[in-house]
């Protein structure tokens, strides 16, 4: 067997040409030696191209090259070529290594993403293109941003630690005006919430003026804190026409009064941008960057052949520095996704060590395997000598943001597929849809996370909390018909 496939593979090296043979390397010695950030793809070539010609061609397109050999190349240049350097034949996968020096330097992902994932998503020379999983070697992250504000900074500011965080995004998604949005996000803090963010689109809308908003909201929030005793978090949308007006918006928000902590920027990460996620971490590492990922599914969705996967959108998005980014609800809320999917992705976002698809991940920043610069951070941490801080330890942790068609008895399923309570979770039907309206939504929510705490099945647990218990009446009656579709079934 093994002889017949090193035949297969000698066969497809010897059909390139001389272009395509500059631009894969099957031997490549250690590719995990941090030179390279490595991708692996799931293609399929167009007619008339092997899958080593077609990788060879998508390397070429991604890194140095054009569908000819240009003159002007130099052995400078060539040393910058991507390299296939794996294939497995039976699962149409190919492994690329990127020489990483390659990408503009100052830490810009969406330079990245322009290389990898740009032109050769359109290319002929495939029929089939989808990035499953990336890897960044230690060496690269400490020239990227990686969070500043993290969940467990929210944590603090909330005093809470052992659950999620309970949340809810403002409903109808748009068409309240700020008086009556500000009354909705009162109802939810009063009744227990922690978290509310804008909907993905809320932005300027004539019937709801943005500093009118705020304002309101603000007035919302110091009238829930002092009711509860408790703090309590707004994620404000501050996705804009242009930076100018995006950071206008930021700065007003910083200037109603609100408290360090009690505010989060919410950014469409994908309609409005890496250098937007990337400008929102710089100019401001004392907020909760939020990475809503409007528009994924046009490159995430699992029937989709061309594009990438969840995982490599959520990688990308704690390299950038944002503090969380929605990664699904496996499945269990309204949204396509699956435990494979989602879980993995909100695995490797959280924690310095992760499994992916195919590669391990760790985000510290000191290469294990050095024993020279761990020798030296010993020292460090002995002398405090060499380093200030101690982000060189890893890059910090990215919360998952678990949303889309949960309810207060979708919240147990859920932690139980995670396997931790580390995440925020944010319902907007769950919440609004109660049938008593957003206060009781609220406490349902509130009761349902205490049931889980408890240990009490929460349908015990409703026998004594009403509002509960008319949510799970309401959501069991009411089941979308989709719900009824297994989630990983092709759509
Ligand atoms: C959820 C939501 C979120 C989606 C985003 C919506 O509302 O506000 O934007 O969850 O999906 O507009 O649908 P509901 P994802 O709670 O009412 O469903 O988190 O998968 O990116
Ligand atoms: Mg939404």
């Amino acid at each position: 067997m093994q002889k017949k496939y090193a035949e297969r593979i000698k066969t497809l090296v010897k059909s390139l040409n001389s272009k395509q043979k500059a631009y894969v390397n099957l031997n490549l010695k250690n590719p995990q030696n941090g030179e390279y950030l490595l991708t692996v793809s799931h293609l399929v070539p167009s007619k008339g191209l092997n899958i080593l010609q077609a990788a060879a061609e998508v390397a070429a397109e991604s890194s140095t090259g054009t569908n000819f050999k240009v003159k002007t190349e130099t052995p400078f240049s060539r040393e910058l070529n991507a390299l296939v350097y794996k294939l497995d034949l039976k699962r149409n996968l190919v492994w690329i290594a990127y020489p990483w020096r390659i990408f503009d330097r100052g830490g810009n992902i969406q330079n990245i993403l322009t290389f990898i994932v740009g032109n050769v998503l359109g290319m002929k020379e495939v029929s089939a293109l989808k990035m499953l999983d990336v890897w960044f070697p230690s060496s690269m992250l400490e020239h990227y941003d990686g969070p500043s504000y993290t969940l467990d900074d929210m944590r603090n500011y909330l005093n809470v630690y052992d659950r999620p965080i309970l949340g809810t995004i403002i409903k109808p998604k748009i068409g309240l005006t700020a008086a009556e949005y500000a009354e909705v996000c009162y109802d939810f803090w009063s009744g227990g919430g922690d978290f509310v963010k804008n909907d993905e689109p809320q932005a300027n809308q004539d019937f709801c003026e943005y500093s009118k908003m705020v304002k309101f909201v603000k007035k919302a929030m110091d009238k829930a804190v002092k009711e509860t005793g408790h703090k309590k978090v707004h994620s404000f949308n501050v996705s804009a026409p242009d930076f100018d007006e995006m950071i206008r918006r930021c700065e007003l928000i910083r200037n109603a009064g609100f408290e360090k902590g009690s505010y989060a920027f919410l950014i469409d990460g994908i309609t409005a941008g890496w250098m937007a996620v990337q400008t929102l971490r710089r100019r401001y590492p004392d907020v909760f960057i939020h990475f809503h990922r409007a528009a994924h599914g046009a490159f995430t969705r699992p029937e989709n052949p061309i594009g990438f996967s969840v995982l490599v959108l959520s990688k990308f998005a704690r390299l950038a520095g944002a503090s969380g980014i929605h990664t699904g609800t496996a499945g269990i809320g309204k949204m396509k996704g699956s435990p494979k999917e989602d879980i993995v992705a909100a695995k490797n976002i959280l924690h310095l060590a992760a499994k992916g698809h195919f590669f391990n991940q760790t985000w510290a920043q000191v290469p294990a395997k050095d024993e020279q610069v761990l020798q030296l951070v010993k020292e460090d941490h002995a002398h405090h000598l060499v380093l200030e801080d101690d982000s060189w330890r890893g890059m910090k942790k990215c919360c998952p943001i678990i949303s889309g068609g949960l309810n207060p008895t979708k919240l147990k399923p859920f932690i139980k597929t995670m396997g931790e309570v580390n995440f925020i979770t944010t319902m907007g039907a769950g919440v609004h849809a109660h049938p008593k309206g957003t206060h009781a939504g609220a406490k349902a929510l509130v009761q349902a996370c205490e049931a889980y705490k408890k240990g009490i099945d929460i349908n015990e647990y409703a026998k004594t909390h009403k509002e509960l218990r008319d949510a799970i009446k309401f959501f069991s009656k009411n089941k979308k018909p989709m719900e009824h579709v297994s989630n990983t079934e092709k759509s």
